[in-house]
């Protein structure tokens, strides 16, 4: 299914005038709202290609219908967020759920919908079907050299198959640990985990990344043989400068400071990427900005602090993804709320009086530096994220367009009510 951009433009119609209000109200109260809005045109969101069927838990999967059944149709299903909110242009592989067969009809596809590849991220936390070895008790970290070959294989592998679709960057992430205490002898872990790492970037391109993820806890219950910034930081520092450390907001324990995380790892060149979800226990994997837009906001705030500090571009120097998934909603329209949330709080730390907010840290006054973010956060910027929207031809409200034509009916027309699309 393609979305016909005269619908677009007469959804667009219907609602102009209240949002050209809003927008005016809105400019009344934010300065420089023009180069916000070029900013937010610019911001493009990756989408992983495990997303966009029903998610499950470990105690079932409710799919909706409609699912895509093969790559091709996960492109089609991105490419359709795409069109309808101008900040979805990128697919992140997953590899082996993901495997392209022919890979320039693939390419020329993702072309078509304006897609660009993301990173492609390798799978070692699952056995596959033609594997020689199990990764039941880890994968670059593992006892055994024989499976940590075999890991770091797949690793090369998934690279190749980046390199060849256009992708610059390989996201790892280990599911690597131990669930019992004296199962592991963790310095060895970490020896044998850094010498994996350092086997996989040696085959890294010179235009490419390394991303390494970090998560407290899950699939192991003791011990993650990478559990959080800072080890994953030891990591990377240690690799090179095409490694880097990628922050995924449901990867720490309750109420880790992740703003400070972020603003730390840009201060030392070391913050790679996002994976963006929103949680209240753990990896819940909840729409982002669902449960904690103050936090998702924050996090913003350095970061436009820390990229700007930096002089780096906020739409290509770090790699930006949603990494959710579901088993309640329609994951196309989660994906839609995922990423108007987090161009939100783009947008509402694109306002931050910096200035103010550099003068009341100098001068200790705790007050008035809560204000200034608080107000920021406070203002509706919405009508400057549909702004942005509305100028790249996509829809001034994505969600209501989406169901306004049916977009759910129409796949299952298509694709059918019982398909089930690769993923977790
Ligand atoms: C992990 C982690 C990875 C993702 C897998 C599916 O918790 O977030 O980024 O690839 O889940
Ligand atoms: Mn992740
Ligand atoms: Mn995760």
């Amino acid at each position: 299914m393609i979305i016909d951009s005269n619908k677009i433009a007469l959804h667009n119609d219907e609602l102009l005038k209240n949002h050209q209000n809003k927008l005016v109200f809105t400019a009344s109260e934010i300065a420089e709202t023009e180069s916000i809005i070029q900013k937010l045109i610019d911001f493009q969101i990756a989408i992983p290609s495990w997303a966009l069927g029903t998610g499950g838990t470990r105690f079932g999967r409710f799919p909706g219908g409609g699912e895509p059944r093969s790559l091709e149709e996960k492109i089609e299903d991105v490419g359709l967020l795409h069109a309808l909110n101008n900040a979805s242009g990128a697919i992140s592989l997953h590899i082996p759920w993901d495997i392209p067969t022919d890979r320039n009809a693939i390419k020329a596809l993702a072309a078509q919908h304006g897609l660009k590849f993301d990173a492609v991220n390798s799978n070692t936390f699952q056995d596959q079907a033609n594997a020689e070895y199990s990764y039941k008790f880890g994968s670059l970290q593992n006892v055994n050299k024989a499976i940590r070959k075999q890991a770091v294989q797949h690793n090369i592998d998934v690279i190749q198959q980046g390199v060849e679709l256009g992708s610059e960057s390989l996201t790892v992430w280990l599911a690597d640990g131990s669930c019992f205490p004296g199962q592991l002898n963790f310095r060895k872990a970490y020896e044998n985990t850094l010498e994996s790492l350092q086997e996989i970037y040696a085959a890294l391109p010179s235009n490419w990344k390394l991303f390494l993820e970090y998560k407290c806890a899950e699939p192991n219950f003791y011990s993650t043989t990478v559990a959080d910034w800072g080890q994953s930081y030891s990591y990377v520092k240690k690799l090179g400068d095409k490694a880097k450390t990628l922050v995924d907001l449901g990867h720490h324990l309750p109420n880790a400071n992740i703003e400070q995380i972020v603003s730390i790892l840009l201060m030392e060149d070391k913050l790679g990427g996002f994976h963006f979800n929103d949680s209240k226990y753990g990896d819940d994997d909840l729409t982002a900005g669902a449960l904690k837009p103050y936090q998702l906001f924050l996090i913003f705030n350095e970061l436009v602090e820390g990229m700007d500090a930096r002089g780096m571009n906020h739409a290509k120097d770090l790699g930006w993804m949603i990494d959710a998934s579901h088993n309640v909603k329609d994951p196309m329209e989660d994906l839609l709320q995922s990423v108007e949330a987090i161009m939100i709080a783009y947008a509402q730390a694109l306002s931050v009086d910096r200035k103010a907010l550099e003068i009341a840290q100098n001068e200790n006054d705790v007050v008035k530096a809560q204000e200034i973010l608080q107000n920021a956060f406070r203002t509706d910027v919405r009508a400057l994220v549909a702004e942005a929207r509305l100028r790249a031809g996509a829809a001034l409200n994505p969600v209501g367009l989406y169901r306004n034509l049916a977009v759910r009916n129409e796949l299952i027309g298509e694709r059918g009510l019982k398909t089930v699309a690769t993923g977790l």
